[in-house]
Formats: C-alpha cells, sequence, structure tokens
C-alpha cells in the first residue's frame, strides 16, 4: 500500500491574521508569491520556521502559517541561524527590509554568508524605512529628500547585490512584485538551493517611497538577466549586472554557484559526530578546565 504524500496549496500557507500594510504596498505581491513559492517547494507549515526583524516588511511570518518570530530589529539572521543549528531539518526562511538587513543589521549579513547555512533571505528593498514614517535607508538613493534629509542625500546607497557577492553568497537573486510569476519562482528556487539564498525584491512602499520608483514603473524597466544572456554560473558576470543596481532592474538569478559549498549545519554536525568518540564523559567534561 502506497502512503499518500499531502500535497499543499498557496491557501495553507495563509495565516488568518489580515495585512495591514497600506493598500497598494509592494509586500503584498511579496507575500503572494511567497505563497505561491511554499507551494510549490511542498513543506509543511509545521517544518517551516520564519524569522523577520522589526518594519512593515517584517510582519510578513505572522501573514504565514510557518513557526514565526517577528523579533528584533536587524537581528533576523542571527536568530535564524540558531534555529537552523538547533534544527537542520527545519525549512528557514529570514525576511526583512533594507533597514534591518543592511543598516542595523549589516553587521550580520557578512558573517552569516561566509557561514553558509541552509537559509532563504527575502529583503523588500524599499529604499526608505516605511514603519517608522520614511527616514532615508541604507539603499536610499543619493540626494533623496527625506524627513531625515530634507535637503537631500549626501551620500551614495549601499548594493545589495554587489554586496553579498563580494562576502560570497552562493545563490543571488533579485525579483519584483510587479511580476508575480517571476518572483515566486526565484523565491521557490532560492529555497531548494541548498545553502544562503538571497532574494533582493524591489517592493515599493507607495506612502513614503518615490512616486516614480512604483509598480508601474518596474513594470517598464525590467530587464531579466535571462533575456541578456547571463550566464548565472559566471560569478564575474553577476558581478557586473549587480553594479547596475540603483541604475538598472535586473530581475532574475544574478549567481547560483554550481557547486554548492557545504553548509555550516552540515558541518557542525560533522564534527559533532567526529569529537563524540573521543568526548569525556558529561560529569567528567570540565575536568579539562581544572588546574593540574
Ligand atoms: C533597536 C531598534 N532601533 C530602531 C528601531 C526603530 N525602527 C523600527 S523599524 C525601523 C526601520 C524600518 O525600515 P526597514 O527595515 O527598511 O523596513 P520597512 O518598514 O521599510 O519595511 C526602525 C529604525 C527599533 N524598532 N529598534
Ligand atoms: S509605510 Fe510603506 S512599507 Fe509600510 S506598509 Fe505602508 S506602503 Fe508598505
Amino acid at each position: 500500500m502506497s502512503a499518500e504524500l499531502p500535497i499543499f496549496d498557496s491557501k495553507d500557507y495563509k495565516s488568518d491574521l489580515k495585512p495591514i500594510w497600506c493598500p497598494g504596498c509592494g509586500d503584498f505581491g511579496v507575500l503572494q508569491a511567497l505563497y505561491r513559492a511554499l507551494a510549490a517547494v511542498g513543506r509543511p507549515p509545521h517544518e517551516i520556521a520564519f524569522v523577520s526583524g522589526i518594519g512593515c516588511s517584517s510582519r510578513i511570518p505572522g501573514y504565514t502559517t510557518a513557526y514565526g518570530f517577528n523579533s528584533v530589529h536587524g537581528r533576523a539572521l542571527p536568530i535564524a541561524q540558531g534555529i537552523k543549528i538547533a534544527n537542520p531539518d527545519l525549512l528557514v526562511l529570514v525576511a526583512g527590509g533594507d533597514g534591518d538587513g543592511f543598516s542595523i543589521g549589516g553587521g550580520h549579513l557578512p558573517h552569516a554568508i561566509r557561514r553558509n547555512l541552509d537559509l532563504t533571505y527575502i529583503v523588500m528593498d524599499n529604499q526608505i524605512y516605511g514603519l517608522t514614517k520614511g527616514q532615508l535607508s541604507p539603499t536610499s538613493h543619493h540626494a533623496l529628500k527625506t524627513v531625515t534629509s530634507p535637503h537631500g542625500a549626501l551620500e551614495a546607497p549601499v548594493n545589495p547585490l554587489l554586496m553579498v557577492l563580494a562576502y560570497g553568497a552562493p545563490f543571488v537573486a533579485q525579483g519584483s512584485p510587479a511580476d508575480m510569476a517571476g518572483l515566486a519562482q526565484l523565491v521557490e528556487e532560492a529555497i531548494r538551493y541548498p545553502g544562503f539564498a538571497f532574494v533582493n525584491v524591489q517592493s515599493p512602499c507607495v506612502t513614503f517611497g518615490e512616486e516614480d520608483w512604483q509598480l508601474k514603473q518596474h513594470r517598464a524597466a525590467m530587464k531579466p538577466l535571462s533575456s541578456l544572456g547571463h550566464d548565472p554560473a559566471d560569478l564575474l558576470g553577476a558581478m557586473d549586472k549587480a553594479r547596475a543596481y540603483g541604475h538598472e532592474l535586473h530581475t532574475g538569478v544574478f549567481y547560483r554557484n554550481p557547486s554548492p559549498p557545504p553548509t555550516y549545519e552540515a558541518l557542525v554536525r560533522e564534527r559533532q559526530r567526529a569529537m563524540s568518540a573521543e568526548a569525556p564523559p558529561p560529569a567528567r567534561v570540565l575536568d579539562a578546565f581544572l588546574q593540574k
């Protein structure tokens, strides 16, 4: 007798909580794309842990049926890493805004990437602090006028795509909810990639974001990397395309390391196995620290 495997639908990942984002916020589209991607991957909700920081975008775990942790501003990645090391069988998703991920949480990004845990990190990059009402963010463009830069930003924005590629992220993609099917496919690919997968989503803030950088403009500006003949296995080509961040809207997979490096959680388990043979019994663990 063959066991029936459950098949999941987008609605199985939708919680009863109603999103309180402003009507038209790009994050609605990201959520829909995520439901589709999760349904395509087919892991049951109780096998998924979804961690975020603080921000409008960081509300997203609450709108899913996965285990969720809307944590502390900028600290989603360390918490997600702890969860994944403790329980490597969980599918661990991480999400937040550009402020959360590249400003206050920016110090965690290189370390999460160099450890290469099997996490999917989705940043809803709206180039502004939405939740706190429109301050300058690390991806705000030069000269942008906001409540904290009334005469225009003096500094250049960070380039998240180039940054994560430089740190060695094995999977890097960018999408927009202006192409929902394309975004769902990118998120699905990111989840399926066995290592740290980063998806930068251009997700417009209708309330505090720039009027001329909304979904309508995305639709007109999107340049799928596949149509440019880009080979996702080509790291230098990916970096070259990523340099256009802020000027061109390249969408698709920038980089997919064809030889996925070992994940940190696998290395930890291997080390544990290797050392357990020579480990002292629990009662004698502290002996090594006693003065002779
Ligand atoms: C330690 C700490 N510092 C500052 C804040 C205030 N704060 C909350 S959300 C946020 C930024 C939100 O912007 P972003 O992360 O880009 O997310 P968005 O709201 O745009 O989705 C800030 C500064 C906080 N909650 N905690
Ligand atoms: S303030 Fe901006 S980012 Fe926040 S919910 Fe409204 S549109 Fe979305």
